[in-house]
């Protein structure tokens, strides 16, 4: 069944190619495809994308659907529709019809058809339709509890459950200590964290590993490093500048967390890195180092313009998600370009290296398969000289 779009009939005679839904006018008053449309790469590596994104309807819409794709365990379709969005992410500006998408990657029938539609009426009746879908929407709910992901949420679904109070009263489900604390701290760590916030954070997880290791060196990563405003966590990379000064680099910091009364949870993993086994033969999501995934209490009076919580909240404190990684300081490029993200980036970057330059890259090691030798890097630039790619800044990383 073909949904038809109201809104075609209401388009009036004056909107006529050129003219967009909105009123701006291409002043060529053709159907024109911007110079800048003509050469993008189908690679998130080789594109520039800034925070600022001039398409987040369409966009928006895609990421709805690639979401419900992950739901259902469809890998391809997702990935599809991640990848399609993506590079819309990366024009500098929006996009008006059909036809001046044409000539850009990664755009198939499926994905056209629901631009076409939100280009058309400004909405895609299949994402509303998802949207007050029940699974859809359980999902959703399910998965925004920190520890429950899309098979835990499966799993309650086809148990019937379809809220909190189900899930919570069903003697039954036996709640990991991740769920446990997720559901305590869910008011806090389902909302989002601030650049401000952040900033509070990195300051504090500076003077924790400068108090145990003068010469720890530590880096904000993750979606704060390529300047988003808001985030799910705050990412850092910390390591030491003497080979194997990190191995205790993250218990010594999460006991001055303790010590300060500031650690609300901690998930700790020792590293199970081996130089030896080195190029991974599959490229795993998880990379080997040390790591810690950290709940922390963080105090209002730390915070440049307050915490970000909702107003009527007097408690003059929020919960937030902190991750700690601790490479060996040889591998710190390699573990800061893999965290940097965006996570479209870090997939494309993997897949130019293998299909264009016969390389394996992952969080540890570049590898020449031509030559048989890896190749060493201490700052990223480095990284993206020897893939010959021009590189790009973290602020222009998010595909
Ligand atoms: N990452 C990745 N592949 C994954 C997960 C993560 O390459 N499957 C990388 C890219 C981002 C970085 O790790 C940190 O992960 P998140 O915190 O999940 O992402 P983020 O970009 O920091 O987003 P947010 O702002 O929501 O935290
Ligand atoms: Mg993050």
């Amino acid at each position: 069944l073909i949904q038809v779009c109201e809104c075609a009939a209401k388009q009036t005679p004056r909107q006529t190619q050129g003219e967009a839904l909105d009123g701006t006018v291409n002043p060529t008053g053709a159907c024109s495809k911007p110079a800048s449309m003509a050469t993008v790469s189908q690679f998130a590596c080789q594109r520039r994308t800034t925070t600022e994104n001039s398409n987040k309807k369409i966009t928006d819409a895609f990421e709805v659907l690639a979401e419900n794709y992950e739901f259902n365990e469809m890998d391809g379709s997702c990935l599809a529709f991640r990848r399609a969005a993506s590079v819309l992410k990366s024009l500098p500006m929006a996009v008006r019809s059909l036809r001046e998408t044409q000539d850009l990657p990664c755009l198939g029938e499926h994905t056209k058809a629901v631009m076409e539609e939100v280009l058309r009426c400004g909405r895609s009746f299949e994402v509303e339709k998802l949207l007050s879908d029940e699974r859809y929407q359980t999902f959703k709910l399910f998965t925004s509890v920190f520890g429950v992901g899309p098979k835990t949420a499966d799993k309650w679904y086809r148990g019937g459950l379809r809220s909190f109070s189900e899930v919570l009263a069903d003697r039954s489900i036996h709640l990991n200590q991740m769920q446990q604390i997720g559901f305590l701290h869910y008011g806090d760590i389902s909302g989002v964290v601030s650049k401000a916030e952040a900033r509070s954070l990195r300051n504090i997880i500076d003077e924790a590993a400068r108090a145990t290791t003068p010469a720890a060196k530590v880096a904000l990563t993750g979606g704060f490093c390529r300047e988003k405003e808001f985030g799910h966590d705050v990412d850092f990379i910390v390591t030491t500048p003497e080979l194997g000064g990190e191995e205790t680099l993250l218990p010594k910091i999460i006991d001055e967390l303790k010590k300060q009364g500031m650690l609300l949870y901690c998930d700790y993993h020792p590293s199970t890195f081996d130089i030896n086994k080195l190029p991974s033969p599959k490229f795993e999501a998880m990379d080997h180092y040390a790591k810690c995934f950290l709940i922390l209490r963080l105090e209002g009076s730390r915070v440049e313009g307050g915490l970000h919580i909702a107003e009527g909240d007097n408690r003059g404190w929020r919960a937030v998600r902190v991750d700690l990684v601790s490479p060996p300081v040889d591998r710190y490029a390699f573990a800061l370009l893999g965290w940097s993200g965006s996570r479209q980036f870090e997939r494309d970057l993997r897949r130019f290296a293998r299909a264009k330059r016969g390389m394996l890259l992952d969080n540890h090691a570049l590898y020449d398969k031509n030559k048989n030798e890896f190749l060493a890097a201490s700052t990223e630039k480095d990284i993206f000289a020897h893939l010959g790619l021009e590189y790009i800044e973290p602020w222009q990383r998010n595909a």
